[in-house]
């Protein structure tokens, strides 16, 4: 105990700013303890044997899955919550009409009676971060205030935390300030406000990845998308992945795909075995910072340092590297069980659930063993495909941006934009089916620009204005591309094969941005022919092909209609560039 207060005491003297903001939500909040997070590896285990003895974290099967843990959440509480998430800017018109705006003050004093004494009885955790490598200059770092040793082991798991990121505040004497409790966890209890002009996150109500991991898409998203617009770089939920040829060279691509439409799954693809010779190299999963770099290239870096990834569908042969990289050390949330205490879900293939997420016996009228938005957390350097680079705190150099929804139709599976201008008004049709990531309804199709309808932190008009703006600091801007895998027949059937084989795609886009490969220039973009993607042991009829690299006229032209009118709902916001190159689709379209 004395060392726990000296340490305590001495991380408090590192960083005066924090020390008086942790005093005043002390005041606030009530809590019994305060806790200030050092980061060790034997601070984390002892968190965890606290709350394995209190019942708040199960044991797996320490032969088969050593180290991993199941934890269960309230079953209200699975998933982000779109419509209890706020961006409460001084003017509404910041916040834009992607987003749900409260005043400030406002939401202020909302939160503050929600906060007043939640954590008598518990423990404050103080959690310092750092988003990136701890030597970047592209990094940034936060302090999670927590009433949740979840999410303590959450952080330590997802973010380079503790007394090295409080060292790293201390020194630049800025952090963004994240105050979470889980509160009763009442839905009607629950809001995850955010405060981009004053750097603060305010969370109540839930336990969840995305409402409660404030480094996530709280801060490295809706609160960093507004810095990186004032200081001239990009914050996108995008993951990072080198692919490495069979010649040797690694070529970086980033793609931005909405929550539960397989980044994880491409961020770690396994080559086809007739692919011999490529490597796939992680770089992220899920988030990019990417800055201009000095030869007019842009460069990436993860602001994460683990993975907080989508259980379901996980196997040998959908990701075989996530599939053994959760065989230890993984945190899951809201997986089954099976009879031996193996964590079990929907896709695993192997075993059988005997106890469902909520702890009940397995009954199948109750729907899934696993909850679909089940999670592993883990750390990123588990991953057998995890990249070196990751740590490099230049980044990597960006040669291609690919974004791409899940589609059961319209959007061809890949097609290349002409240039940086029309790639923008390409990232900004993105539409995509929900999923279960976020509380509502699974499966309608709605736009998600960039995949950042639900984590930019400004008005998209404004966004769209920064992302054209890019354009221009960069004297070798990456090529950008839309991906659609999840095409479908008549029948319902994908039409792809999907997975490893995406890999044949990034291929043809690695040779296009080398300018060595071939397209035919279509209204909407460059599209491959059949010949020229490798084709190399791929089991596919030659009609298939054919319909998933051919536009239909008909529908491409609702497609324009439909994001002119979208385009409205952000009014002179838009930069006219973008009305500009609808025109010019439409006009060939109609040619
Ligand atoms: O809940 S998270 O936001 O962390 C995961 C996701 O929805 O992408
Ligand atoms: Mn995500």
């Amino acid at each position: 105990m004395a060392t726990a207060q000296q340490s305590l005491a001495s991380l408090a003297d590192l960083s005066r700013g924090v020390a008086e903001w942790v005093q005043s939500v002390k005041q606030l909040t009530q809590p019994d303890h305060v806790h200030w997070c050092a980061g060790t590896d034997a601070e984390i285990e002892q968190l965890k044997q606290q709350m394995v003895a209190r019942g708040e974290l199960l044991t797996l099967n320490e032969d088969v899955f050593p180290g991993c843990l199941l934890a269960r959440s309230d079953p209200s509480d699975v998933a982000r919550v779109e419509h209890l998430t706020f961006v409460c800017t001084a003017k509404p018109e910041d916040a834009g009409p992607n987003n749900h705006w409260m005043d400030p003050s406002e939401a202020h004093r909302r939160m503050r009676n929600l906060f007043r004494g939640c954590m008598k009885g518990r423990t404050l955790y103080v959690v310092p971060y750092c988003m990136g490598p701890i030597d970047s200059p592209y990094s940034r770092c936060g302090v999670e205030i927590t009433d949740s040793p979840y999410v303590v082991v959450n952080m330590a798991l997802m973010t380079r935390m503790g007394r090295p990121a409080l060292e790293r505040i201390a020194r630049e004497g800025t952090f963004v300030k994240g105050l979470h409790s889980t509160g009763e966890l009442d839905p009607e209890r629950r809001f995850i406000m955010h405060f981009p002009e004053e750097l603060a996150i305010e969370s109540y109500g839930s336990g969840y990845g995305g409402n409660a991991l404030l480094g996530k898409k709280c801060h490295a998203l809706r609160i960093a998308s507004w810095q990186a617009r004032s200081e001239g770089w990009l914050a996108e939920h995008m993951l990072i992945v080198g692919i490495q040829n069979p010649q040797g060279e690694t070529h970086y691509i980033a793609a931005a795909f909405p929550s539960a439409c397989g980044k994880t799954n491409l961020a770690m693809l396994i080559p086809p075995d007739s692919m011999p010779g490529w490597k796939i190299f992680t770089v992220g999963d899920d988030i990019a910072w990417l800055h201009p770099g000095p030869d007019g290239r842009l460069y990436a870096i993860n602001p994460e340092a683990g993975y907080f990834g989508v259980v379901p569908g996980t196997n040998e042969s959908t990701n075989r590297n996530a599939y053994h990289m959760i065989r230890r050390d993984t945190l899951f949330t809201n997986v089954a069980l099976t009879a031996d205490r193996q964590p079990w879900w929907e896709g695993r293939v192997n075993g059988e659930p005997t106890i469902d997420w909520q702890g009940r016996p397995f009954d199948p009228k109750n729907g899934p063993a696993a909850h679909p938005n089940s999670r592993f957390t883990v750390a990123a350097k588990l991953n057998p495909s995890y990249s070196p680079a990751a740590e490099d705190p230049r980044g990597v150099p960006i040669s291609a941006i690919v974004f791409g929804g899940r589609r059961r139709e319209v959007a061809p599976l890949v097609y290349e934009a002409r240039d940086w201008a029309h790639g923008v008004v390409v990232g900004a049709s993105v539409a995509s089916e929900t999923t279960a990531a976020a509380t509502g309804q699974v499966g309608i199709v709605r736009r998600d620009p960039m995949a950042m309808k639900p984590f930019a932190g400004y008005n998209f008009g404004d966004y769209w204005r920064h992302w054209l703006s890019m354009g221009s600091r960069l004297s070798k801007p990456p090529r950008v591309f839309h991906v659609n895998w999840f095409r479908r027949d008549a029948d319902g059937k994908f039409m792809w094969p999907g997975f490893g084989d995406n890999l044949r795609v990034l291929e043809w886009m690695l040779k296009r941005a080398a300018g060595n490969a071939d397209a035919t220039d279509s209204a909407i973009g460059a599209l491959p022919r059949p010949e020229d993607l490798n084709l190399k042991g791929l089991d596919i009829a030659p009609q298939t092909l054919q319909d998933l690299l051919t536009i239909d006229r008909t529908a491409w032209t609702q497609e324009v209609a439909d994001m002119r009118e979208y385009l409205n709902e952000f009014g002179a916001r838009v930069p006219p560039e973008m009305r500009a190159e609808l025109d010019r689709i439409d006009k060939r379209l109609k040619a």
